[in-house]
């Protein structure tokens, strides 16, 4: 492994953003297609919105995606639902599958859902302050399931890889909906390992 210079960015706890950051994801309503499961609710909010931001990834800056490294970053899911269903992450697994990651709550309301390969589904709520621990073999999925931007940090091995192939063949095998003013948890019915 290569010997870089020690750096440190500072985090904005109220926005949810790493300063300075490296790069920055930005997803996309369409870049998430198939992955709600109102099919009639996306295609309403791609005709009256053209698209939406769901969510974005700040990357702290220039840290190689190598084993002994730490990648680190904060996400900012922006508020509001696909028919019932609130706005979430994509999810993945790591493609290293043993791979652990550690999520910190910073602010806003909102769940991380975990669910390994035969479909054994967790969740923790993901509280400002709260420290989850996503052992090696769970694939991770955050949900907002408030009127604010929900927003963590997250801190995983430099060679863990991100398999998202999986989460958008099979679906998650639970979903976070919004039931008669409630956050429920129910069965996807979609799902299919
Ligand atoms: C997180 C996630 C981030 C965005 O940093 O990558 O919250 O979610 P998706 O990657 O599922 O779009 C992480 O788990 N890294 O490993
Ligand atoms: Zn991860």
């Amino acid at each position: 492994m290569s010997l870089i210079e020690p750096f440190y960015t500072t985090l904005n706890h109220q926005e949810g953003r790493l300063q300075p950051t490296g790069q920055v994801i930005q997803r996309y309503l369409s870049q998430m297609k198939n992955m709600y499961l109102d099919e009639g609710a996306y295609n309403q909010i791609m005709a009256d919105e053209e698209d939406r931001l769901i969510y974005e990834v700040f990357n702290a800056p220039d840290i190689p995606q190598v084993a002994g490294q730490i990648l680190h970053c904060t996400t900012v899911i922006y508020p509001g639902r696909i028919g019932q269903e609130f706005h979430m992450t994509k999810g993945h697994f790591h493609a290293i599958r043993d791979r652990a990651e550690i999520y910190v709550g910073l602010n806003g309301e909102g769940y991380l859902l975990l669910m390994t390969d035969d479909g054994e589904a967790r969740e923790i709520v993901l509280a400002p302050g709260v420290v989850a621990y996503i052992p090696p073999y769970w694939a991770h999925r955050t949900v907002n399931t408030g009127d604010q931007p929900f927003s963590f940090l997250s801190a995983w091995p430099g060679d863990a890889g991100h398999d998202y192939g999986s989460i958008e063949t099979s679906g998650f095998a639970k979903l976070l909906i919004e039931q008669a003013g409630k956050v429920a948890i129910v069965d996807n019915p979609q799902y299919a390992r």
